[in-house]
């Protein structure tokens, strides 16, 4: 088995006592941290998702492979920031009310910091009025991001751009982002941009506020 497979596994069946030590020697064998973390982890995540849409798993094995996915990422974040150093401003970042997931969110936030940007994360279960009192907070903010896993609380989404919107505040992009979330769902509530994926939300982030 390669050390991705090995790395994937242990994800999805909560091994977080080896997770460490096996992202560790994958790193020190010279395999990106990039590759580790589409191939190994996030691979592994979407295993564990199909597997809990067929009943075959339960959410105490959700929160397990999320603890293992944590600890991982936490050993390949020295890797992913810092990729670039230059200041590119402030970014705000959450997920949306109601939604407690923030794997994604979290990666989409280590990548933004990557990119240059300083990341201020809300972090999850963030009402429309976090959101517009953050940005009143940092009205430099360059970039506002809002991330969401469940179809049940898109709508808040919506929400929180139009409260944004209806707040009058300006000078800033906003991006959103999610598995169920679309491009053309990005445009009907009115984001500035959509991304499927972290490296990808960085990319964005970093035209929008260029
Ligand atoms: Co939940 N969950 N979950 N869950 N969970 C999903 C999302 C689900 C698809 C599983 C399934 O049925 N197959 C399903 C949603 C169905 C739907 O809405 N259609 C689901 C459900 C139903 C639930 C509960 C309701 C289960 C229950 O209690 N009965 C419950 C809801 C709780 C709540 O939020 N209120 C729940 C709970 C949980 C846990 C807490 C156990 C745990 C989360 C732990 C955590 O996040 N700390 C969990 C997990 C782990 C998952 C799955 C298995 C994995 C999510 C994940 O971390 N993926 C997920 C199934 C799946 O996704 N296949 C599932 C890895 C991560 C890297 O990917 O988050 O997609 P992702 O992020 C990507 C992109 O989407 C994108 O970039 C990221 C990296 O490339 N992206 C952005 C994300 N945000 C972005 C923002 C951007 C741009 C890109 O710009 C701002």
């Amino acid at each position: 088995m390669s050390k991705i497979d090995e790395i994937g596994l242990a994800v999805e069946t909560g091994k977080a006592k080896n997770i460490e030590a096996l992202v560790t020697e994958a790193l020190a064998e010279g395999i990106p941290a990039l590759e580790i973390l589409n191939n190994g982890l996030e691979a592994a995540m979407a295993r564990i998702g199909d597997k809990f849409q067929k009943n075959e798993v339960f959410v105490p094995e959700l929160l397990v492979a999320a603890r293992a996915m944590k600890k991982a990422v936490a050993v390949l974040k020295p890797s992913l920031a810092g990729l670039d150093n230059v200041s590119l401003g402030k970014c705000i970042i959450g997920t949306v009310q109601g939604d407690l997931h923030d794997i994604g969110k979290n990666l989409v936030a280590l990548m933004l910091e990557g990119a240059g940007f300083e990341v201020i994360d809300l972090g999850v279960d963030v009402a429309p009025e976090q959101y517009v009192a953050a940005i009143k907070e940092h009205p430099d903010v360059r970039i506002v991001g809002l991330s969401g896993l469940l179809t049940t609380t898109l709508s808040n989404m919506k929400l929180t751009i139009e409260a944004i919107k209806a707040s009058g505040l300006s000078g800033f992009k906003i991006i959103v982002g999610g598995a169920p979330v679309t491009q053309l769902f990005a445009e009907q509530i009115g984001a500035d941009g959509y991304s499927e994926d972290a490296g990808g939300a960085a990319v964005l982030a970093k035209k929008l506020a260029s």
